[in-house]
């Protein structure tokens, strides 16, 4: 009898026992197995296979010729005014010129915080209790009107909470960005393998399959033709940011404008590390070639170095905050011009079928995903620019259930920066010496979403209201 042509295809890149249940399932299953066979691309896994499961490969290869990256200090750490000055006169041009599209990588599972939901339907602010997702879509409404240009939002979801996401979106009417310029699409995935470079499967009609990373993302939004629509749309600026952080400048006209100046194809910010142990990558230079190295790969003592004067050498944190050109994009996910993404290995304990057909629940890592991260698009922009941002005004990810990076750190970042807000207009509020209230309030992003926004809303209000607890400024 002919084979499946897939199947054949299979059996030539030595992972024909994809299919060795086949005969058993019913029709339907076998649609559904082949179907998730198609999305593999075998040359590619081959090449990860060869690269990424040898014995020697894994975390902390390749971190050689290292020194730490430049990047361009706010007026208060010694830049230019002048020159910041000017990325935010070009940045709002931009804007209002309707050039910039916003960009959630919202695929993530929220494993660490404990939520059974995407992430991004996760509530965060202290009085309105408003999900990560609303605080975006208000800052992106906002930014919109201010410049006169409404925005598309595209937001990159996983195949585990795209139905759900998108049900949320649907239910709360596009939090009134209207739904043609919300873009929902799926990121894409990648076979787990076992050790010895064989896929794995889930089910006698699975795949064992897991996202493909962040760093799918560049993939995804071409496969999903969402750089087309960005193209009709007029907009060849994409601004990049996480699900995890509602402090983000996700519209932010000074990034944007040194991006432009600079004629970036790629640009990121970055903050200060609190520390040598912070969680974050590290903006390097490897061979002259901006790049970041995570956490987990740059050796401790280099992460413990300072400077003469105490700071830490590679202090300049990546912080999941970037703005891309579209058509460097564009080139990134077709692979052209010598434009490479490297995956990286995870080991995990991954559940899948033994040769018999019954499902193991492995107890220690039995496993290989495999992963892309955005960062790593870097080396291959022909010109990038790291820009330093203030962690208070950009930057407190929900991350953790407790302790650090947690709902109650988040919320306490935002009362302190509405507290600087209000300060800075002249308002008086109470606060202990880290700047937090002693009571809840809240600022709607659209009433301000930065100092700027906030102060002019400020001084249009006919009675400005006392600041105590529970005030809400929308
Ligand atoms: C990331 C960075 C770290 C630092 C930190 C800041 C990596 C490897 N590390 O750490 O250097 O910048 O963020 O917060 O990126 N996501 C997807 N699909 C996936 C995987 C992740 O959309 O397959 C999204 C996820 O929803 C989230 C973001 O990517 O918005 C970051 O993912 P993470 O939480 O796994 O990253 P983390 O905290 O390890």
């Amino acid at each position: 009898m002919a084979q499946h042509p897939l199947i054949e295809a299979f059996q030539h890149a030595g992972q024909g026992h994809v299919f060795a249940f086949f005969d058993q399932l019913d029709a339907a299953a076998q649609q559904r197995l082949l179907a998730e066979a198609a999305e593999v691309d075998l040359g590619e896994f081959a090449r990860l296979s060869r690269t990424l499961l040898t014995p020697a490969a894994g975390g902390g290869s390749g971190v050689t010729g290292l020194t730490p990256a430049p990047y361009e200090p706010r007026p208060e750490n010694g830049g230019d005014p002048a020159a910041w000055a000017a990325a935010r006169v070009a940045g709002e041009e931009a804007l209002r010129a309707g050039r910039v599209a916003v960009f959630t990588v919202a695929g993530g599972q929220g494993t660490r915080l404990g939520f059974d939901g995407p992430k991004g339907t996760f509530p965060v602010t202290p009085v309105k209790e408003k999900t990560l997702f609303q605080v975006f879509a208000e800052k992106i409404a906002a930014a919109g009107r201010r410049f006169g240009r409404p925005l598309h939002w595209f937001i990159m979801t996983s195949h585990a909470n795209h139905a759900a996401t998108e049900a949320f979106f649907a239910g709360h009417d596009y939090f009134g960005l209207g739904a043609g310029h919300v873009h929902l699409f799926r990121q894409g995935r990648m076979p787990a393998a076992g050790h010895d470079g064989k896929i794995l499967l889930a089910a006698k009609d699975a795949l064992a399959l897991a996202p493909d990373g962040h760093g799918g993302s560049l993939r995804a939004l071409d496969r999903s033709g969402s750089l087309d629509l960005m193209a009709q749309a007029g907009a060849d600026t994409i601004s990049y940011f996480q699900v995890d952080n509602p402090l983000v400048r996700c519209v932010d006209a000074e990034f944007i404008g040194w991006h432009l100046l600079c004629g970036a194809e790629m640009s990121a910010k970055a903050t200060p590390k609190t520390g040598p142990g912070e969680k974050v990558g590290h903006f390097c230079l490897q061979d002259g070639r901006l790049t970041v190295v995570e956490y987990t790969d740059l050796p401790v003592a280099l992460q413990r170095e300072t400077e003469p004067d105490g700071q830490l050498r590679y202090r300049a944190g990546s912080i999941g905050i970037h703005v891309f050109d579209r058509e460097f994009v564009r080139r990134m996910a077709c692979g052209g011009d010598g434009a490479a993404m490297p995956f990286h290995r995870a080991d995990k304990k991954v559940p899948c079928l033994d040769a018999a057909g019954r499902l193991v629940k492995p107890a220690a890592p039995n496993g290989v995903k495999f992963e892309l991260f955005v960062f790593d698009a870097l080396p291959s922009a022909r010109r990038a620019v790291v820009i330093e941002t203030r962690r208070a005004d950009d930057f407190s990810p929900v991350k953790n259930a407790t302790g650090e990076d947690s709902p109650a750190t988040c919320r306490a970042d935002q009362l302190r920066q509405w507290v600087r807000w209000l300060r800075a207009a002249g308002a008086e509020v109470p606060a202990d010496a880290t700047g937090l209230p002693p009571f809840a309030l809240e600022v709607s992003p659209l009433f301000g979403y930065d100092e700027d926004t906030f102060a002019a809303s400020w001084r249009r209000l006919a009675v400005r209201p006392p600041v105590t607890a529970g005030l809400y400024l929308a």
